[in-house]
């Protein structure tokens, strides 16, 4: 009896231990941005996807991460789309008392050679307005990123559904 009771103390202990290791793990991870190094040599847009918040909006954004595996510095200075009248880079940013508010990126946004630039939720995305067409889930669409004056092209998935949350979680 006592016997089985140490052995399950250890088994507590065992697991308690192992959580502790993996939440500060993925603490830390989150804290200094560690990702896995960039390991191709090329500028690539990852993860790309859109959401609209009802069927009818006329707005949409767009999120994604964009990877800059070459040894040159890029800027993103401009997205184009054809599905809407009116396509910017924005960002929020906090008007004071916590409200944020959406405004458009000036100059753009530059990913250092080697480096890697988030576009989710809260912060920068890309911002489609008068959209002509709905954003259903599962949806495609085709946007023009602008690097340098040079255009992208990416295609790009409408997730509704996706949490914010999970655009930490790969
Ligand atoms: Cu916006």
């Amino acid at each position: 009896m006592q016997k089985k009771l140490y052995v399950l103390y250890i088994l507590v202990l065992a697991v308690l231990v192992a959580w502790f290791i993996a939440s500060t793990g993925k603490h830390n991870a989150m804290k200094y941005g560690k990702m896995e190094p960039i390991t191709h040599n090329e500028l690539r847009i990852v993860d790309a996807y859109a959401r609209a918040s009802s069927p009818t909006a006329k707005v949409g954004a767009i999120f994604f991460v964009i990877e800059n595996g070459t040894d040159q510095d890029v800027h993103l200075t401009a997205a184009k789309s054809n599905i809407a009248g009116k396509v910017e880079l924005h960002t929020h940013i906090d008007k004071g008392d916590g409200i944020m508010a959406m405004v458009e990126i000036e100059g753009g946004v530059e990913v250092e050679a080697g480096d890697r630039s988030k576009f989710k939720r809260g912060g920068n995305h890309v911002m489609l307005m008068g959209l002509g067409q709905s954003l259903k889930t599962g949806d495609q669409v085709e946007i023009e990123l602008i690097f340098d004056g040079k255009a992208m092209p990416v295609t790009v998935t409408v997730d509704n559904e996706r949490k914010a949350a999970m655009a930490h979680a790969h």
